[in-house]
């Protein structure tokens, strides 16, 4: 246990019901103080990760690591399950069944732990994140009917097996950053595109009346985004001139390298067009949600005292302003070990070494990001 442990019996139940003492012989954390749960719920907020249920050793399996699953009991008071709610994994076999075993495995954790879950994702409105059946899937005479009962369905189903769920990103990634258009899909062909994105949020506001519903997407603050960001306040004043029931915009918050193509450093952030971006989001009455923190270090250099601080400091500057927003109720980490980063298996670095984009490196323990992030809420305005 970290001295100052505002919650010592919870955050001894390390993993599904595992006493401390069954992971005796594992260093202890070297990061002091409160946990990052604790640091966010003084301010009213709360603080936690993504965690993936995939193959043991995989990018994707980071909850079948002990000592991952021991980092999320101690620092996380909120769990995201990172792909185990998708389509593309619930749906996989067909139309006619649902896969709930990965899922499941990460909600009965969280409920050892006492920590909350959000869910990822009921609607990923991309043609590449459905199930490959979809595409050749027989909508019948009535195409429209049969649409709408399959994508009500699907929300349905899965917001009553997880009715603890505290937030739903219902709607994820549909604004295109190429010219800020909503994507097609094959559900927005038969449906359209603004009434398939409504009717999922009013089947998530009916099967899931008190969580908060989310559009999430990963407009930033790097140049680039310009179009990007426009496109998804169009979308969210659509969303309010239509009364559709949308209560926050998640910040994914994939921040640093510019572009894929780049090996420049981070370059300087847009922070006067990204404070208005915020204005505007929160001027129409939506919360705010960091949801997939994590700093993309493709472009620094390989020392790590130098990559670890660059990467921190940037990272401060990105958490001051955004919990500077009181509408800010939520953060999370895409993951919390490098290892486990879906980072590593994009865009590789020049040097083809690892990258460290999150709070803790390969050895379990806590980098200057961590302690950036602590910073940050420490020195963040209660709401
Ligand atoms: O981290 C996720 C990775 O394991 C998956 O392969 C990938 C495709 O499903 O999705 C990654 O998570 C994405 C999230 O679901 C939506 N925003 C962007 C995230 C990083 O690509």
């Amino acid at each position: 246990m970290r001295p100052n442990s505002p919650a010592p019996s919870r955050r001894q139940a390390l993993g599904l019901g595992l006493a401390a003492g069954a992971l005796s012989g594992f260093p202890a954390f070297a990061a002091t103080g409160p946990s990052l749960a604790s640091l966010a719920r003084d301010k009213g907020l709360q603080f936690g990760s993504a965690v993936g249920a995939g193959p043991v050793g995989a990018l994707t399996g980071s909850f079948e690591d002990r000592r991952y699953r021991q980092i999320l009991a101690e620092e996380c008071g909120l769990l995201v399950p990172e792909n185990e709610l998708k389509w593309y994994v619930v749906r996989a076999a067909g139309p006619a069944s649902f896969a709930f075993e990965r899922a499941d495995r990460i909600a009965a954790f969280a409920k050892a732990n006492g920590q909350a879950l959000r869910g990822h994702t009921l609607l990923w409105h991309h043609p590449q994140w459905f199930p490959a059946w979809i595409k050749t899937h027989d909508f019948g005479a009535q195409p429209k009917l049969a649409a709408a009962a399959l994508l009500t369905e699907h929300i349905t189903t899965l917001c009553q097996r997880y009715p603890q769920m505290i937030s739903w990103d219902v709607v994820n990634e549909t604004v295109d950053p190429a010219d800020g258009s909503v994507r097609n899909t094959v559900l927005s062909d038969i449906l359209g595109r603004e009434p398939t994105l409504d009717l999922a949020f009013h089947t998530a506001r009916a099967a899931a009346p008190k969580a908060r519903l989310v559009y999430n997407d990963y407009m930033s603050w790097e140049v680039g985004n310009e179009k990007h960001r426009y496109g998804v306040l169009k979308l969210l004043e659509g969303f309010r001139k239509r009364g559709t029931p949308v209560d926050a915009l998640g910040v994914q918050a994939h921040i640093g390298a510019e572009n894929a193509d780049s090996f420049t450093g981070f370059g300087k952030p847009q922070e006067q067009e990204w404070r208005a971006f915020l204005d505007e989001a929160t001027g129409m009455g939506y919360d705010l949600l960091v949801t997939e923190f994590d700093v993309h270090d493709k472009g620094l250099v390989y020392d790590f005292a130098p990559r670890d601080a660059a990467v921190a400091a940037y990272a401060k500057g990105y958490f001051d302003l955004m919990l500077s927003y009181r509408q800010t109720k939520e953060v999370l980490a895409w993951g919390m070990v490098d290892k486990y980063s879906w980072l590593q298996g994009q865009w590789p670095r020049q040097d083809g070494k690892a990258k460290r984009p999150t709070l803790y490196d390969d050895n379990y323990q806590p980098k200057p990001l961590r302690e950036a992030v602590a910073a940050a809420l420490k020195a963040a305005p209660a709401r």
